[in-house]
């Protein structure tokens, strides 16, 4: 069993040096050590050896599993850093190359107005959530407090569908705030969160295409303010054009919400001097928002004596084309590629 033992030293050892990779290692190491292995196969034998010998033996295959041990651990490093300098070496990357565009494909204008808008608001505590794009008569129009006689529901701004199986009325959305109503008829205050999406319209000219993109959001909490939410409009305008612009609050309305205002920003093409942009007025309307109104939380089963909300919504494609200078709306639906080229930006960009 010596000699057994001894061989086995000398032929594992040996092995341990010529394995050229991390897995030949291993196979080394399951062959000397493994449960079927030659060390263990040896040791089984050691009942049957004489009483006398077996402490000895015993030693000795302990000392050869400890040489073996090393020398494993010993030649893994060493193929590690092999393989390190090898990997390091195959995947070098010249960073004074020029960088390259993927040959196809890219952020359409709109998605990258979206992608930023909602980078901001989520940034500020209000994530965005989802929903239908199909909508029955009260997400709609009902739950906001529209009634049944508003301009907003005739025929020709809203895009009706043929009716549900049931005979519910069903519309193409004509704002995102259906989606806020879905989100806030399974929660309780306190209520945070955007709705980016597309939205349609029965309309089309220079300046209106049937489909287009809002963004609006809520916020419902005790204690909710107006000032609070001039506060947020104003961050966001810094945020979202790259610069401290003046921006101001004209009284409006809106159905959902009271009071409503309308927010103006300085004229980022004129610096408020007067252009064409502005209409010589330094001012650019920019989006709508409000207090909102209690009819339309007492629809989503929220409690308004404990609890108020401010909504606020804007187009995307008016955003769009401030912040990236594009001056026809239509120029978004085209898909005309000289267009895209110019607009495009690649992924992260
Ligand atoms: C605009 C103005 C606005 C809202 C949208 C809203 C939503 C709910 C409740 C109350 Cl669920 N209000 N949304 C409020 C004020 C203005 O949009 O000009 N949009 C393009």
């Amino acid at each position: 069993m010596r000699e057994q033992l001894e061989a086995l030293k000398v032929e594992s050892l040996t092995k341990l040096s010529a394995a050229s990779s991390v897995e030949e290692l291993e196979a080394v190491r399951v062959q000397t050590l493994g449960k079927k292995g030659d060390l263990t196969k040896i040791l089984r034998g050691l009942g049957k050896v004489d009483p006398k010998e077996r402490p000895k033996l015993g030693v000795l295959a302990n000392e050869i599993k400890v040489e073996f041990n090393q020398a494993l651990e010993a030649q893994q490093s060493v193929l590690k850093k092999s393989a390190m300098e090898a990997r390091l070496k195959e995947e070098q990357i010249d960073i004074t190359l020029p960088g390259r565009s993927p040959a196809i494909g890219s952020i359409h204008p709109i998605s990258r107005a979206l992608d930023e808008l909602t980078t901001i608001f989520t940034h500020m505590g209000f994530p965005p959530a989802t929903g239908p794009e199909v909508e029955n008569d009260w997400y709609n129009f009902g739950a906001l407090n529209i009634p049944a006689d508003h301009p907003a529901r005739e025929m020709h701004d809203t895009f009706y569908l043929p009716p549900a199986h049931d005979g519910g009325k069903r519309v193409l959305r004509t704002h995102t705030s259906s989606v806020q109503v879905h989100f806030m008829e399974n929660r309780q205050p306190p209520i945070r969160m955007i709705a980016p999406g597309k939205v349609f319209r029965c309309d089309s000219d220079i300046t209106h295409t049937p489909m287009f993109h809002q963004i609006e959001g809520v916020l419902v909490d005790e204690g909710v303010n107006f000032g609070q939410l001039k506060g947020l409009i104003e961050t966001f305008l810094h945020r979202f054009f790259e610069r401290e612009l003046p921006v101001r609050f004209r009284p409006s309305f809106f159905p959902f919400t009271e009071p409503s205002a309308e927010a103006d920003m300085g004229c980022i093409f004129c610096d408020a001097k007067g252009c064409r942009i502005c209409k010589n007025t330094g001012w650019i309307e920019i989006l709508g928002c409000g207090m909102i109104h209690p009819n339309v939380l007492k629809n989503v089963d929220i409690d308004t004596e404990k609890y108020s909300g401010f909504a606020f919504g804007m187009g995307v494609e008016r955003l769009a084309m401030l912040k990236y200078g594009i001056n026809d709306l239509r120029t978004f639906f085209e898909n005309d590629l000289r267009f895209l080229q110019r607009h495009a930006t690649v992924g992260g960009e």
